[in-house]
């Protein structure tokens, strides 16, 4: 019986020794010192041995039992030791790769052209004002003098909210409102959005922006209005531009023009951008009407002003060749990227 336990000591050893995953080594455990291993097996044995020889032979299988144990502690924690090392092995970082880069956000077409406009125009000397998206018929219309019967009112042009409330058609309301609060000299400049009932196509769209111009002094005449409007002209579409002033009509300005730049595309000879003729169009103007003036509590015949309505849409698709004015209100990021 010593010569088996010795063989299986020898064998179990050597076997041990083979054996590294923690797979493995619980098989081993089942197999060699489970209840139908060898070991139980050498203790059932025990039995047809004469009495005096069983305590010591117990005693022999119990140290054979505890010498494997501990091996399999050992080989045990190495496995466990080998596993997190392969794990950490494999699962290691490469910490001097350079990150993702987070993706920022830039402006807005529209918003790059408006700070250009703000900046030319606090240059020279106006303050920017804001004001109410929805207003009344009294600042969008009767106190720019716009008469009853003027088609801009009817319904089919203006977005009525009730009665008399409404979304305005230009930000003139606005600066009806600061004429009314504050004491000349006034020099603002009213961008935002307006809102009109227009078809939407390449070139119209319900929604569009506005920046809206008002210079109110004593002496303020038409060559105030030219040199600040030629200014602006120079330096959004650079200093050989020209200007021309024509002729037109507002209800709210008397006289009125209208004010074309030569085409920056094909510099005046005439192209697809300015339909051939040369020119531009990118602004109404004039002086502002006596009956605004004095509707507003301001003496026409101390004070004269001029006035400006600017479109920002038109403005910026000129510039970036935008060929439909909607690509500016869908928010694609696949458009917007290009102007980081
Ligand atoms: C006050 C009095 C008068 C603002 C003006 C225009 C001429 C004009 C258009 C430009 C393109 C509107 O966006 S657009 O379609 N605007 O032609 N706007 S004069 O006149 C004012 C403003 C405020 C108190």
């Amino acid at each position: 019986m010593k010569e088996k336990l010795e063989a299986l000591r020898q064998q179990a050893l050597q076997e041990l020794e083979t054996l590294h995953t923690p797979k493995e080594l619980e098989e081993f455990r089942i197999r060699v010192m489970g209840k139908k291993g060898p070991l139980t097996e050498l203790l059932r044995g025990m039995g047809s041995l004469p009495a005096e020889e069983r305590p010591q032979m117990g005693q022999l299988v119990n140290q054979l039992r505890a010498q494997l144990e501990e091996k399999l502690h050992e080989k045990e924690a190495a496995a466990q030791t080998a596993l997190k090392e392969q794990k950490l092995k494999d699962e290691a970082l490469d910490i001097t790769l350079p990150g993702k880069a987070a993706k920022t956000g830039g402006l807005h077409p529209l918003n790059i052209v408006l700070e250009d406009m703000i900046d030319i125009f606090q240059s020279m000397g106006f303050d920017v004002v804001d004001g109410p998206e929805v207003e009344t018929e009294h600042y969008c219309f009767e106190a720019l003098n716009v008469p009853k019967d003027h088609p801009a009112r009817d319904m089919q042009d203006t977005f009525y909210l009730g009665d008399d409330l409404l979304l305005r058609t230009q930000t003139s309301a606005a600066q009806i409102r600061v004429m009314e609060q504050r004491k000349p000299p006034i020099r603002i400049i009213c961008p935002g959005r307006v809102f009109r009932a227009d078809e939407v196509d390449a070139t119209h769209s319900p929604v569009f922006h506005q920046v809206e111009g008002l210079v109110v002094d004593k002496g303020i005449t038409m060559c105030d209005l030219k040199g600040v409007l030629e200014q602006f002209a120079h330096e959004i579409y650079g200093p050989d531009t020209k200007v021309k002033f024509r002729p037109s009509f507002f209800p709210f300005t008397e006289p009125s023009v209208e004010v074309d730049v030569s085409c920056s595309e094909c510099g005046g000879k005439g192209c697809r951008v300015c339909k051939g003729s040369g020119w531009i169009e990118i602004l109404g103007a004039g002086m502002v009407h006596p009956r605004v003036l004095r509707g507003c509590g301001i003496d026409p015949e101390v004070y004269s002003g001029f006035a400006f309505g600017i479109g920002l849409d038109r403005l910026t698709t000129t510039r970036y060749k935008i060929s439909d004015i909607r690509l500016l209100f869908e928010n694609d990021q696949r458009f917007l990227e290009q102007f980081d």
